[in-house]
């Protein structure tokens, strides 16, 4: 008879076995808020385990193909996404995300209430969560610059939660010149001269190189207006239909996935992130309406890149949270030295875990801090002065908070998959999917690098700088003594290093400039 290796103690509710999150939320949330939304969190921390779980189990997760000629040899393009894809996303929307976002049921709390929900889900989303953060960031664009009846229509189809007749979206900057640098970007957009509901119609022709929501009904993109010499500033921000009409009538026939001039050239065959169709598009006369001022796409398009870097920064946490809770149940079950001891009860295994532990809880009070940030300034109630301080302080630490979650949380996941030995390996433990899906976070909406840079240009601003070094000495006035005067000397480095990398920072010397998000460590 061989012996079997004893299995992990069944995965408890994902949000009451949080080591952290329930009592994070305790203090960020007011009293009524929180006793209002626990109730919600502890039946979706059993629905993630049980319902969410199931709609990935065997094979119902698989990579999306493309059909791109039918038998007559014409060209169709569909696209077919897996079951388990598609169910998953409707799961989320039946959740309210992104809809809770855009309820504001708990005003500003509602972005710390609904990002809770996201981190408990992020594990077993199979990224899901990519299109719905293009489409809330899609949702804030309509909201702050959508005409009147772009905010009637599509908007509430955006933030729905009703998943038959919901709305995702997609994000077009990133093409084949550039995706850091979008100044190159070759797509152009011409005016039909004509006027539609949605604002002034273009036609727009190009390539775009990636197109993750390649299932969404609409997409913002970028496209050119201005002259080459431009660079950026020549560039407009469109919204895209995916197909036309983008209302059908319930009795006319689907509209066929080319309907609009839009043309997938082929899907990416990528690390991770098997289930999501990310794509590259040929736009060949794709009909488009602008959005906002000629000649401001790239300010115009900032709140979804802002928007959903904090999505990322929770994909990183919530990825994170998974592997150590897989990493913390297996030690109660593993024997050591000839059976006698359980791995939790190790000293030196513990020691590692306790190293993921605090990672995941200093990553949990920064993200969360963030977030915080992100539901003030959309609905606070400060005052002007106190807005604006919020609105800086979100400035600086939205790049800072992606770039430093993505870089930390990998290395934290590959130490929870060593913590199972071999078995952590394996491939059904899903620790080789969320390192896979994670590693994307140091690339996609800003690589390290780049907001790193991002940090540099924004603290170039003496008043976001102002707004951040003021805040934190508060912080650390609040403190006590001896960590106070801890505190100080790195604070004052901070501060001087970001004045002089900003003074003497142009994009000349860009390549040059160190990585200083990771400072603020
Ligand atoms: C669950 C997972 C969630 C995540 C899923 C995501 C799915 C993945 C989808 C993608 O990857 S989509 C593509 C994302 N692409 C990027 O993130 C591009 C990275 N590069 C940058 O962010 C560059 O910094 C940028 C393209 C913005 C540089 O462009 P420019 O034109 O050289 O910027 P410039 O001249 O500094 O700024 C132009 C204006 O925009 C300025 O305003 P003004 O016109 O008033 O002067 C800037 O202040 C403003 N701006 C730029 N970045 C901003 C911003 N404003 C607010 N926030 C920002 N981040
Ligand atoms: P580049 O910009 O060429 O960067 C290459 C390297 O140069 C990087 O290491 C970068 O850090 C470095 N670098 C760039 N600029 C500087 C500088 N000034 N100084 C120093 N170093 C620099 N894009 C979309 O628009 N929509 C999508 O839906 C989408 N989905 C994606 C899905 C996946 C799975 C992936 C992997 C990418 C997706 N992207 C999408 C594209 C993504 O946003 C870009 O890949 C990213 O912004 C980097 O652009 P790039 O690939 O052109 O790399």
């Amino acid at each position: 008879m061989h012996s079997v290796l004893e299995l992990p103690a069944s995965v408890a509710n994902v949000y009451t076995s949080d080591p952290v999150l329930p009592s994070l939320l305790k203090r960020l949330l007011p009293k009524d808020t929180f006793n209002e939304v626990e109730p919600d969190l502890i039946r979706f921390g059993d629905e993630v385990i049980t319902t969410i779980r199931a709609l990935s189990e065997g094979n119902k997760i698989y990579p999306p193909h493309l059909v791109q000629f039918d038998q007559w040899g014409r060209r169709v393009d569909e696209l077919h996404t897996s079951e388990g894809w598609r169910d998953l996303k409707a799961a989320a929307q039946k959740e309210g995300i992104p809809a809770i976002f855009y309820e504001r049921k708990h005003k500003q709390y509602s972005r710390i209430y609904g990002f809770a929900k996201v981190i408990l889900m992020v594990g077993d989303s199979h990224e899901v969560f990519c299109p719905l953060s293009m489409t809330d960031g899609t949702a804030r664009i309509i909201e702050l610059i959508g005409n009147e009846q772009t905010k009637k229509d599509i908007l509430p189809r955006l933030v729905s939660r009703d998943p038959t007749t919901a709305f995702t979206a997609g994000q077009w900057m990133t093409e084949r010149p550039g995706g850091s640098d979008v100044s190159l970007t070759e797509t152009n957009a011409t005016q039909t001269g004509e006027k539609t509901i949605y604002g002034p119609k273009y036609k727009l022709d190009g390539f775009k190189w990636f197109s993750s929501a390649t299932d969404s009904e609409v997409s913002v993109a970028l496209a050119r207006t201005g002259t080459l010499e431009q660079g950026s500033r020549g560039l407009s921000l469109f919204l895209i239909p995916l197909r036309l009409p983008l209302f059908p009538s319930p009795s006319s026939p689907k509209p066929s996935p080319t309907s609009n001039q839009i043309f997938v050239h082929r899907l990416k065959n990528k690390v991770g992130t098997h289930a999501l169709p990310t794509a590259e598009l040929s736009l060949q006369g794709a009909e488009g309406y602008l959005l906002g001022d000629l000649g401001k796409g790239v300010k115009n398009i900032a709140p979804v890149l802002n928007i959903t870097r904090v999505w990322s920064s929770t994909a990183s946490l919530g990825n994170l949270r998974k592997c150590l809770a897989m990493a913390a149940s297996y030690a109660t079950v593993r024997r050591i030295q000839s059976g006698k001891t359980l791995l939790r009860d190790a000293p030196i295994h513990v020691a590692q875990l306790a190293e993921i532990n605090l990672l995941y809880r200093a990553l949990t009070h920064f993200v969360f801090g963030v977030i915080t940030l992100l539901g003030k300034a959309e609905c606070g109630k400060g005052t002007k002065e106190e807005q604006e301080s919020v609105e800086r302080r979100l400035r600086m630490l939205t790049p800072v908070v992606k770039a430093y979650a993505a870089e930390k949380a990998c290395t934290g996941m590959e130490e929870a998959m060593a913590s199972l030995g071999g078995a952590g390996y394996m491939e059904e433990n899903g620790f080789g999917r969320s390192i896979r899906d994670a590693l994307v976070e140091k690339i996609w909406e800003g690589t390290v690098t780049v907001l790193a840079l991002d940090l540099v240009r924004s603290a170039a601003d003496p008043r976001n700088l102002e707004a951040f070094i003021s805040w934190a000495r508060s912080v650390i006035a609040s403190t006590p003594l001896i960590l106070a005067q801890e505190l100080e000397a790195p604070l004052m480095l901070l501060e001087q290093a970001l004045v002089e990398i900003s003074t003497t920072y142009t994009k000349q010397i860009s390549p040059l400039v160190p990585r200083p998000a990771l400072l603020l460590v």
